[in-house]
């Protein structure tokens, strides 16, 4: 995988004594991207993820400042500029709302609704290996190595879920994004070689092994990212709501499909669609860790193949550049399952194969694909830490 972490660390550090002068910092963190095997847009309604954290990371290298003057410049690529934000910690906070560039927003988010105070300020180098609307959490992955710097600077209580709900909390008010938990979360808590079983409703992780020579976990990058992604989100996060509140639940986590059908005249077609497709998914991502627990990969895969199915069809949240992926990976032989990742319309696929698979499967999907794809083959990797320097 491209840009090891202490590559970008290296980068990072470089800038920083360039634009500060000369100076090392003192403080490095960094924090995973995530790619999710299962249980899609079931976050938000209190069910099951099987998501793992990436070898790509956000880093952040800094040092805190004697005064209350905060400077950080980001590497991060196709953000727009000014690549440098200056503003001073005030006691209203003013100088945290939401503003231009947007991509400081994540960083103020966070430094507004942190755990403890007084935060001093300080001068910081934020870059980053994971790309950027790929739908692999560069957002949340930017959020938590921004929280775990501020741990070093000024030391919270340590609580982990309180962090990543901090973190979701600072896209929710400063990205206007109204995301679940899936991805703060497993970018906090993620282990190496094992995906993570996140149960959204009591905020509970469970390590699921996830280590086999003869396996591969390869993502795919469509390329492509529909500019529906800012308004469909919060659609279908409302359509989920209104019906949890027909069927007289407090979120689709509680409701079955029996509930479903009995209330199908209070519902619109629409609606009934995507209830159906969270109750589904809830119940099939169970099924997959358990699968994915007895190494029973074609049972694993088949399930992301339906998960992929109703994504597309009653979730509609997929597009024609993913269906097509999906598709390609589907034809080779050894691949087990495949199935588009992340919030949808555009961004990219995840497949299980076999690793003897993977050459043929990504010669096969380039000729396929319309597009021009990326390759990651990947494995699951720690979440956010301290770095040496
Ligand atoms: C995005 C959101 F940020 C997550 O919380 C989750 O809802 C996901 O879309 C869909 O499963 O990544």
């Amino acid at each position: 995988m491209a840009g090891s972490v202490n590559d970008v660390v290296e980068e990072a550090r470089r800038l920083f004594r360039s634009s500060f002068g000369g100076l090392d910092p003192e403080v490095a963190v960094c924090a995973p991207g995530r790619v999710n095997l299962i249980g899609e847009h079931t976050d938000y309604n209190q069910g099951f993820v099987l998501p793992m954290a990436l070898p790509l990371v956000t880093v952040m290298v800094g040092s805190k400042s004697s005064d209350q003057n905060v400077s950080i410049i980001t590497l991060t690529e196709a953000v727009e500029d000014p690549r440098r934000v200056d503003f001073v910690l005030s006691e209203d906070g003013a100088s945290l709302s939401p503003g231009q560039p947007s991509w400081a927003n994540y960083i103020k988010g966070v430094l507004h609704h942190y755990r403890a105070s007084p935060l001093p300020g300080f001068r910081a180098v934020v870059a980053s290996s994971v790309p950027l609307g790929g739908g692999l959490s560069s957002s949340a992955s930017l959020e938590v190595a921004v929280y775990t710097f501020l741990q070093q600077l000024c030391p919270d209580d340590g609580d982990m879920v309180a962090k990543a709900l901090v973190c979701q909390q600072a896209e929710h008010t400063h990205a206007g994004v109204p995301c679940g938990i899936m991805d703060q979360f497993v970018s906090v808590m993620a282990k190496k070689d094992h995906a993570l079983l996140i149960d959204c409703r009591t905020l509970e992780g469970t390590l699921v092994p996830l280590k086999d020579p003869k396996l591969v976990i390869l993502i795919t990058n469509s390329n492509v990212r529909h500019s529906l992604t800012g308004s469909e989100y919060p659609t279908r996060r409302r359509q989920c709501e209104e019906a949890a509140a027909i069927l007289g639940k407090g979120s689709l986590r509680e409701a079955t499909l029996q509930d479903l059908e009995g209330a199908k005249e209070q519902l619109d077609s629409v609606t009934l669609q995507r209830a159906h497709h969270v109750i589904e998914e809830i119940e099939r991502t169970a099924r997959a860790a358990e699968a994915l627990k007895r190494g029973a990969y074609r049972e694993f895969g088949k399930l992301m193949v339906e998960s992929h199915n109703s994504l597309r069809d009653q979730y509609e949240v997929s597009c024609k550049e993913l269906d097509e992926l999906v598709s390609a990976t589907l034809e080779v032989e050894g691949v087990y399952g495949s199935r588009m990742t992340g919030g949808g319309f555009g961004g990219c696929t995840v497949t299980l194969l076999e690793a003897e698979a993977v050459e043929k499967t990504m010669e096969h999907v380039k000729e396929r694909y319309s597009g021009t794809p990326t390759f990651y083959i990947t494995t699951p990797s720690d979440g956010a830490r301290v770095l040496e320097l």
